[in-house]
């Protein structure tokens, strides 16, 4: 695995980098969990951004300022809900990294935080999601112009177990 990710156990809203990542909903008129987590502590000219910016599809990204958050950007993005699998719900959830970092890189963004996307409210099984997010950051670096760092956030230690296997698996490769 690339040195340039790591792997913490934590809230995102807390952390001191470029960007962070929302797993929001298309509306992009905030809800719970991170998104939640994330409209609350950049105060409400976040979702005055947000209103102008007339909703997002699943798997693409906008940006917005971070406002009164330690973070310059919040990247939204829309991560697949879970039917089962078979739904194209990897390609979806890939996309939303993949255009997430993209986009990262138009702002010039060196350091970027990724929340486990669609596995909170959207159901879709943390073990799966780890994979699909480790290979899209560990494969964005391969070609990264500004993004040096790139931080996956997991919010219970649950998670960061299984993060961390991944992580073990994704070397063995
Ligand atoms: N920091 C880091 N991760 C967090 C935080 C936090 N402060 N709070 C929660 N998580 P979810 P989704 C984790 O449900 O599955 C919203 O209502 C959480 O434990 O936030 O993509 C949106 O508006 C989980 O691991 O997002 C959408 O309607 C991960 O973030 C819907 O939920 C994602 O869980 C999106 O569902």
């Amino acid at each position: 695995m690339d040195r340039r990710i790591e792997i913490i156990q934590g809230d995102i809203t807390t952390l001191h980098v470029d960007a962070i990542v929302n797993a929001a909903n298309s509306s992009l008129l905030g809800g719970g969990g991170v998104d939640g987590a994330i409209h609350s502590a950049a105060g409400p000219q976040l979702l005055e951004e947000c209103r102008t910016l007339h909703g997002c599809e699943t798997g693409e990204a906008k940006i917005t300022k971070g406002y009164n958050l330690p973070a310059a950007y919040v990247i939204h993005t829309v991560g697949p809900i879970w039917h089962g699998g078979n739904n194209n719900e990897d390609k979806l959830l890939a996309r939303c990294y993949k255009n997430g970092l993209h986009l990262a890189e138009q702002h010039r963004v060196t350091s970027i935080a990724f929340p486990s996307i669609s596995t909170g409210v959207y159901g879709f099984p943390v073990e799966r999601a780890s994979r699909i997010a480790l290979l899209e950051m560990h494969e964005h670096l391969q070609h990264a112009q500004s993004v040096q760092k790139i931080i996956a956030v997991c919010f219970s230690p649950h998670d960061f177990g299984i993060y961390q296997t991944a992580v073990k698996e994704f070397d063995k490769n």
